[in-house]
C-alpha cells in the first residue's frame, strides 16, 4: 500500500480477489478495511471487482467486499456488469466494472463510453490461451466475446503474475505470493499512465513480500519417529522462519511414520511461520496432488477450496494419506460432474 500511495495516483482499481473466500475471517476484513481507508481519505476514487473465491454461490448472499463500499470504496461484486464514470486527474475516466458473477452470462457483452476519455474494463478469469508452468488453462471463463470491447486498456485479475495477454490487456499480478508454485512470481501491482490519446504506459512495480522458503527435504526411509522430529527441528533452524511461508518435504516415509510427528514442535512451528507446509509422502506411494505435490493456489475455486481442504486435513495427520488421495480423486469428480451440468444449483 505504500508503494502504490508514493505514486501518487489518481484511481486505484483492484481487478479481484481481494479474499480469498466468501466469509473472510474479521481480522482480514479489518486490515482490507484499514487499507482502504488510507486510499479514500485522500480522495482517490477506489474501484474493484469481485474474484471467483469472494463470489457468493447464492444470489441472495451478500459478499464481504459490501464493507468496502460502506466507507467510500466501491466494488461491483453482483452478477451484472456495472459502468461508472470518474473523474480522476484532469480526465474523465469510464469504468466497466465486469465482476466475477457476470463473466458467466454469456449474453455478456461490454462496449466502452464514447464520451469518456479513458475506458478502462476490469475483469477477472482465466483468458483465452493461458498458459501456466507449461500448461494451458483449461477451464477459460473470460472469452474473447467479453474482452473484445474497445477499451483503452482491460485490467485483468486471478493470474497472479504480471502479464500481458494482448496489447492494453494485463494481468496485474498479486502483492504476495499464494502457494509454492509461485515461488518463482514478482509480487507487485501495475502503474498505468494514460496519454489522453489512446495510449497507454504500463509499468510492473515490484514490492517487498513475505519471504518464501523451500526447507531442504528429508528423506525419512530409514528414520524412526525420532529421527524425524529431530530432522525437522534441525531443518527449521537453518532458516529464519519467522512470519515466512516455508515448505519442508518428507519422502519415503515407512507407512505411519506420520503418526508419529511431535505436535507440539508443528505448533511451534506453525505460530512461528506465516505458514508451516509439512508435505509428508510415504514410500512408494504416488501423490495424491500432483506431480508437484501440492495444489495450485491461483485457480479454480469450489475444486481448488476442496484440494485445501483435503490436503490441509492430510498434514495435519487427521486424513491418512492413501485415504486422502481417494477422497480428492471422488469428491473432484463429483464436483466437475456437477459443475458440467446444465443450471446453477446451490453449492
Ligand atoms: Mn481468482
Amino acid at each position: 500500500m505504500d508503494a502504490i500511495l508514493e505514486r501518487d495516483v489518481d484511481l486505484v482499481i483492484h481487478s479481484g480477489d481481494v479474499f480469498d473466500s466468501i466469509r473472510p475471517a474479521t481480522h482480514v476484513i479489518i486490515n482490507f478495511l484499514k487499507q482502504t481507508g488510507r486510499i479514500v481519505e485522500r480522495d482517490i476514487p477506489y474501484y474493484g471487482i469481485a474474484g471467483n473465491h469472494e463470489t457468493p454461490r447464492l444470489r441472495a448472499t451478500t459478499a464481504a467486499l459490501e464493507y468496502a463500499n460502506m466507507v467510500g470504496a466501491y466494488f461491483a461484486h453482483g452478477f451484472e456488469v456495472e459502468h461508472v464514470r470518474e473523474t480522476a486527474g484532469d480526465a474523465e475516466v469510464s469504468l466497466a466494472l465486469v465482476p466475477h458473477g457476470a463473466v458467466g452470462d454469456a449474453q455478456v457483452v461490454v462496449t466502452p463510453d464514447r464520451d469518456a476519455d479513458v475506458n478502462i474494463m476490469v475483469t477477472h478469469g482465466t483468458v483465452p490461451g493461458l498458459v501456466v508452468h507449461g500448461h494451458e488453462l483449461g477451464q477459460v471463463d473470460l472469452p474473447e466475446r467479453v474482452l473484445s470491447g474497445d477499451f483503452d486498456y482491460v485490467a485483468l485479475g486471478h493470474y497472479h503474475y504480471f502479464h500481458e495477454h494482448k496489447k492494453n490487456t494485463y494481468y496485474a499480478g498479486a502483492t504476495e505470493r499464494f502457494g509454492f508454485g509461485e515461488v518463482d512470481s514478482i509480487p507487485g501491482f501495475a502503474i498505468l499512465d494514460f496519454d489522453g490519446s489512446g495510449g497507454v504506459e504500463i509499468e510492473h512495480v515490484p514490492i517487498e513480500a513475505r519471504p518464501m522458503i523451500d526447507l531442504p527435504r528429508i528423506d525419512a526411509g530409514e528414520m524412526s519417529g525420532a529421527d524425524l522430529n529431530d530432522a525437522i527441528a534441525e531443518r527449521a533452524a537453518r532458516a529464519d522462519i519467522d512470519g515466512a511461508m516455508v515448505r519442508l518435504k518428507v519422502v519415503n516415509a515407512p507407512v505411519g511414520l506420520a503418526g508419529e510427528l511431535d505436535r507440539p514442535l508443528l505448533r511451534e512451528l506453525r505460530r512461528r511461520a506465516l505458514e508451516f507446509s509439512l508435505e509428508i509422502s510415504e514410500s512408494g506411494m504416488a501423490d495424491a496432488l500432483g506431480p508437484n505435490g501440492e495444489v495450485e493456489a491461483s485457480f479454480g475455486s469450489l475444486e481448488e477450496e476442496f484440494a485445501h481442504f483435503v490436503d490441509a486435513r492430510r498434514e495435519r495427520g487427521e486424513l491418512d494419506k492413501a485415504f486422502a488421495g481417494e477422497f480428492l480423486e471422488k469428491g473432484l469428480g463429483y464436483l466437475r460432474g456437477a459443475g458440467a451440468s446444465p443450471g446453477e444449483g446451490p453449492a
